[in-house]
C-alpha cells in the first residue's frame, strides 16, 4: 500500500513534456474556438493581470520590528505551527524568490510597515522613512517586481482599548495619523521607483459587546482619514478596507462595509473588499457591479474564510471563480487591483503562496475562457434552460489543458510537479529554521 502511494505521488508530480502540453493545447484550442473563444488571447490576458503577493504569509504576520513584549494582534490570528516560518527580511525574500519560480504571470509584492528593516534600531511607526525599506526596494528592483505597501495599524501598544484612528484619545489618533502619513511618504517613494503603489488602510477598531456609542468612533474615523488623505501623493493608490467583525470585536467594527464604501465614493479613493470580511453567505462577486458604478477602482483581498475570517489559503473555489467571472464580464480588469490576503501557519508557507497565486491565476483564466456572449444572449432572449445547460457545459471544457499551456508559456512547472522542488526546499532550508 505504501508503495502504491509513493508511485502515485510520483506520477502526480511528474512534469509534462512540452510536446504533451502542446498536443493537449491544440485540441483544447479548437474546442474553445468552436464556441467563439480565442484561447491564445485568454492566456495572454490572464498572465498579464498583476497579482500582489502578501509578504505576511511567510512569517505568520509577525513582522520585523524591534519591539518589547507582546501585543494584541488586532483580531488577526495565524494558526498552526508548521516549521519554517521566516525570521528575517532576508528569509522572506529568499522564500519568495523560490515561490516566484512556480507562479505564472505578473506578480507584485505586498509589504506592511511592520516589515521595516531598521538595522536593529528601534524606530517608531510614526517615524518610518523610505530608507527603512531600501532593502525591499533594491530586491524588488532586481527582480522587476512592483511593490505595494500598507500602514500597520495593529499589533502595537498605541492600539488603545482596541482603537486607533477612531480612538477618543487625541494622542492615539494623532499617532496613527502620523503613521499613515509616514507610510504614504514611503509609498510615494516606492511609486517613484516602481510605478503605482497600492496603499491600503485597514484598522482593527471595534468593540466586543453591546456597543452603545456606534457614532462617535465613526465620526472620528472620518476626520482622521480625511486628515491622512487630505493631499494626494503622486503614484500612491489610496485604499480603505472594511471588515464585518474580528476576534474580540464581534459586536462592532468601526470601519464597516457601508462606512468605507460611502467614504471611498465621496472621497475618490479605492475601496477594498476582502473576501473573508463579509457574512459567509454574502457574495463578494455580486458587489463588483454595484460598487464600480460609484467608485472608480477596487482592491480585492482574495482570501478564503472557512466559517469565519480564517484566512485560509486561496483555492479556485466557487467564490473566487465568481469574482473573476464578474471582473471579466464587466470588462473591469483595468479597474481592479488583485491582492492575496491570507496567512496559514499550519502548512508549508512557501507552498501556501504558490497554491493561492496559481489558483487565482487559474480562476482568472477560466473567466477569460467563458463564451459570455453566448450565455448573455440566452439570458436576454429568455432561454433560461439553454443558459443553465451552457453554464454546466463550461466545466466540461478542457480548462486544464489551457492552464498547463499558460504555465508552460510562463516558464513555470505544470501541474503538481513543483511539489518535488518544494519538498527539497523544505528539507534544505525551511526545516532547519527554529
Ligand atoms: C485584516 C485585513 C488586513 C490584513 C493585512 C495583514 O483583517 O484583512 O488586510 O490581513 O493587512
Ligand atoms: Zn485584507
Amino acid at each position: 500500500m505504501a508503495r502504491m502511494t509513493a508511485t502515485t505521488l510520483r506520477g502526480a508530480t511528474r512534469p509534462l513534456t512540452a510536446r504533451q502540453v502542446e498536443a493537449a493545447y491544440k485540441i483544447a484550442k479548437e474546442r474553445f474556438a468552436a464556441i467563439g473563444v480565442d484561447t491564445d488571447r485568454a492566456v495572454r490576458a490572464a498572465l498579464a493581470v498583476p497579482i500582489s503577493v502578501q509578504c505576511w504569509q511567510a512569517d505568520d504576520v509577525r513582522g520585523l520590528e524591534v519591539v518589547e513584549g507582546a501585543f494584541d494582534a488586532g483580531g488577526l490570528q495565524a494558526t498552526g505551527d508548521y516549521p519554517g516560518a521566516a525570521r528575517s527580511g532576508d528569509e522572506i525574500r529568499r522564500d519568495f524568490d523560490h515561490a516566484a519560480r512556480w507562479i505564472p504571470g505578473k506578480v507584485r509584492f505586498n509589504i506592511h510597515a511592520m516589515y521595516a528593516e531598521t538595522g536593529g534600531k528601534r524606530v517608531e511607526r510614526d517615524e518610518l522613512e523610505p530608507a527603512h525599506f531600501s532593502r525591499w526596494m533594491d530586491w524588488a528592483a532586481e527582480r522587476r517586481l512592483g511593490l505595494d505597501f500598507n500602514p500597520t495599524c495593529f499589533g502595537h501598544p498605541m492600539v488603545m482599548d482596541g482603537l486607533t484612528l477612531s480612538s477618543p484619545r487625541k494622542a492615539v489618533r494623532e499617532f496613527w495619523i502620523r503613521h499613515c502619513l509616514a507610510c504614504r511618504r514611503v509609498a510615494r517613494h516606492m511609486a517613484r521607483r516602481f510605478g503605482p503603489c497600492v496603499t491600503n488602510i485597514w484598522i482593527p477598531d471595534g468593540r466586543k459587546d453591546s456597543t452603545v456609542d456606534r457614532w462617535g468612533p465613526r465620526q472620528r474615523l472620518v476626520e482622521s482619514l480625511d486628515r491622512v488623505l487630505a493631499r494626494r501623493q503622486p503614484g500612491v493608490v489610496d485604499s480603505v478596507e472594511s471588515k464585518l467583525f474580528g476576534i474580540g470585536c464581534e459586536d462592532y467594527t468601526v470601519g464597516s462595509h457601508e462606512f468605507y464604501l460611502a467614504y471611498a465614493a465621496t472621497r475618490g479613493v479605492v475601496v477594498c473588499f476582502d473576501m473573508g470580511h463579509f457574512h459567509p453567505t454574502e457574495s463578494v462577486a455580486d458587489k463588483l457591479s454595484s460598487a464600480l458604478q460609484f467608485v472608480d477602482r477596487l482592491l480585492l483581498h482574495v482570501s478564503r474564510g472557512v466559517r469565519w475570517d480564517s484566512d485560509h489559503v486561496v483555492r479556485a473555489t466557487d467564490e473566487v471563480e465568481a469574482v473573476c467571472d464578474e471582473a471579466v464580464r464587466g470588462k473591469a480588469l483595468g479597474r481592479i487591483y488583485w491582492a492575496m490576503d491570507y496567512f496559514d501557519a499550519s502548512i508549508n508557507r512557501v507552498g501556501a503562496w504558490v497554491i493561492g497565486a496559481r489558483a487565482l491565476r487559474k480562476a482568472l483564466l477560466r473567466a477569460m475562457l467563458e463564451p459570455w456572449e453566448l450565455h448573455r444572449r440566452a439570458e436576454y432572449e429568455g432561454r433560461g434552460a439553454d443558459k443553465l445547460a451552457l453554464l454546466e457545459r463550461r466545466d466540461e471544457m478542457p480548462l486544464g489543458a489551457v492552464w498547463d499551456y499558460a504555465c508552460h508559456r510562463a516558464d513555470v512547472p505544470t501541474g503538481a510537479s513543483w511539489l518535488r522542488d518544494l519538498a527539497s526546499y523544505e528539507k534544505r532550508v525551511l526545516s532547519r529554521r527554529e
